[in-house]
């Protein structure tokens, strides 16, 4: 009989994550941990069902019909089982409303975040959709516009699935991908005084939900982003036919291939401007702060699911005579993958609590723009370490984690979508550059003393790489400060993830001293010298 190797084991992803709860012990009141546990439990439990019923059936893809038998146009999307779970388990534990729940204050995001962090590699990316109708709730709550917040935002936060809605937005096109000022999608107002769209939109992910938000110039405005308007469109009219909408196909992805990303045309889809009909791109700015947020917690749940599978893995497999655990270079490997993560886990969830502290109205000014610097850094640096540690995880796996049905190949294409989805590294390294030059490094510098001030001995590593990032930045300017953006993006994302996790160790979480020696190893300085001529010399 030849030897079969069991496969990796999922246990309750709440009760084994010990990062997330020494964090949720640190970040939240006793009496309301306690209150959400239950839920947290039955989403760890959730996630390692999920897990193994994904490996017991073949994977289903959503698939658009365009006509019927009889010729009609009808563009129906069928989503896989999983997506048709989405609505009940959304309503039951709120991923989108916990997150807006005035009950739990400040901590409202916290709780939120904790659970679309366990629910997200179970959902197959239903939580883009979802990540998208948070950010139209909160960009629709800052509008102001009463009549859009009475009539969309009840639904967007509904705890009924029955009542339930999903936003998309609708932002990229052929020409305007990143450069969302070259939007060609122009909205026309009838003589009925209704506001009609009419342009291709190139990405659309949630199509398949009832609503969305979707930028566009209003004829004979001139060219550029300010010009540029909000809409809010409902994507079916009263009869239930498409609102003037054509899906073209569905995209034929690397990864996400469960959510159902659809090429479609406007052709006179009825829509409403959220507020005046220009400056869309800062109307629109909560939902690309929510959904890069989401983009961060994401990131780090995938993060977390390899490392819970090559680490059971490596528990269970032998080789050379003993477990994988036991060899001095793979407990190494896995063991600076699990400081990264710890790393990581700890910026992304001081975002959440910023942002939850900013909408709770008790931030101070710096806080504020602090928010505004950390969201694009964490959203950068998660989506990068998601790519690398899972592609590590496929290798803790030899060979076993380049076959399909493992499951473990799939974790690696999802997570190639982080770094691209919500703005590329570098669109967000040049954002983040952008907030610098306006308010300058002193609020992220501040937050940084007031976290070590209060630190018993903090590394001097931390002290060290703060003083060249600001002096990288006093030195450059022009094309080689933009060149180098990503490497100080990165620097200032390591810098605070360390201070993070110097403050979490004297905060008596057991793992925090070994993950900030390790991660420490790893450097904190990623600045680069970018060199403009050799740059265009290389590339000529
Ligand atoms: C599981 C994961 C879940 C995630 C699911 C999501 C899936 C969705 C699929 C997609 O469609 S992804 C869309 C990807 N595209 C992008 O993310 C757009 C990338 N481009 C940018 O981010 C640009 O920086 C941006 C279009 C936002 C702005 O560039 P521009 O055209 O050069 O405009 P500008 O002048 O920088 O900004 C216009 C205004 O918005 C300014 O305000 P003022 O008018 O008051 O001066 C900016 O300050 C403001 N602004 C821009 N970004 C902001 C912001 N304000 C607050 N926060 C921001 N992030």
């Amino acid at each position: 009989m030849n030897f079969i190797q069991a496969g990796p084991e999922l246990a309750n992803q709440y009760t084994d994550d010990r990062c997330l709860r020494a964090y949720l012990v640190r970040a939240l009141p006793a009496a309301m941990r306690a209150a959400i546990e239950p839920d947290l439990e039955s989403l760890g439990a959730h996630a390692a069902q999920a897990w193994r019923g994904a490996r017991s059936r073949p994977r289903s893809e959503p698939a658009l019909t365009q006509w019927d038998a009889w010729g009609e146009r009808i563009d129906r999307i069928e989503i896989t089982p999983t997506w048709r779970e989405g609505a009940a388990l959304t309503a039951r534990y709120g991923f989108v409303a916990a997150g807006h729940d005035t009950r739990f204050a400040e901590f409202a995001r916290i709780d939120q975040f904790a659970r679309v962090y366990l629910y997200h590699v179970a959902s197959e990316f239903y939580t883009c959709p979802l990540a998208m109708s948070d950010g139209a709730a909160t960009a629709l709550k800052a509008s102001g516009n009463r009549a859009l917040i009475d009539r969309a935002v009840p639904h967007l936060l509904a705890r009924d699935p029955s009542l339930l809605w999903l936003s998309g937005q609708w932002m990229t096109e052929t020409a305007g991908g990143s450069d969302v000022g070259s939007t060609e999608t122009i909205a026309r107002r009838g003589s009925d005084g209704r506001w009609r769209l009419s342009g291709r939109k190139w990405f659309t992910s949630a199509v398949v939900g009832e609503m969305a938000l979707t930028l566009a110039r209003p004829e004979g405005a001139s060219h550029g982003t300010d010009a540029l308007a909000l809409f809010y469109v409902e994507t079916r009219a009263r009869d239930g036919r498409w609102n003037g909408i054509r899906i073209d196909r569905l995209k034929d992805k690397l990864g996400t291939r469960e959510l159902p990303t659809a090429e479609i045309h406007l052709d006179g889809t009825l829509a409403e401007p959220v507020g005046e009909l220009s400056h869309g791109v800062r109307l629109i700015a909560p939902v690309l702060n929510v959904t890069r947020t989401w983009n961060t917690i994401c990131a780090l749940a995938t993060m977390r699911r390899c490392l819970a599978l090559a680490t059971d893995y490596a528990r269970r497999r032998h080789a050379f005579g003993r477990p994988l655990i036991e060899q001095p270079l793979h407990a190494a490997t896995l063991a600076s993958l699990h400081a990264e993560f710890a790393a990581a886990f700890e910026f992304g969830f001081f975002v959440v609590a910023l942002l939850g502290r900013v909408e709770a109205g008790i931030a101070s000014e710096d806080e504020r723009a602090l928010l505004r610097l950390l969201t694009p850094l964490a959203k950068l640096w998660t989506g990068k370490l998601a790519v690398e540690i899972a592609s590590e995880a496929c290798e803790a796996f030899g060979g076993a984690g380049y076959i399909e049905n493992t499951g473990i190949p799939q974790l690696l294409r999802d997570a190639q979508v982080y770094p691209i989805w919500e703005g590329t590294t570098n669109v967000l390294a040049l954002d983040a550059l952008r907030v610098l030059a306006k308010g300058g490094i002193d609020p992220y510098r501040r937050a940084i003393e007031d976290v070590l001030r209060e630190t018993r001995a903090h590394p001097q590593a931390i002290d060290a790489a703060l003083a060249a990032a600001a002096r990288w930045l006093h030195d450059h300017d022009g094309a080689a400060r933009e060149a180098g953006a990503r490497g100080l993006a990165l620097t200032l994302a390591r810098i605070f993830a360390a201070t993070l996790l110097a403050r979490a160790r004297d905060d008596g979480d057991e793992d925090a001293d070994a993950a900030l020696v390790l991660f420490l190893d790893h450097g904190l300085d990623r600045l680069a010298g970018k060199n403009v001529a050799h740059t265009s010399a290389l590339l000529r």
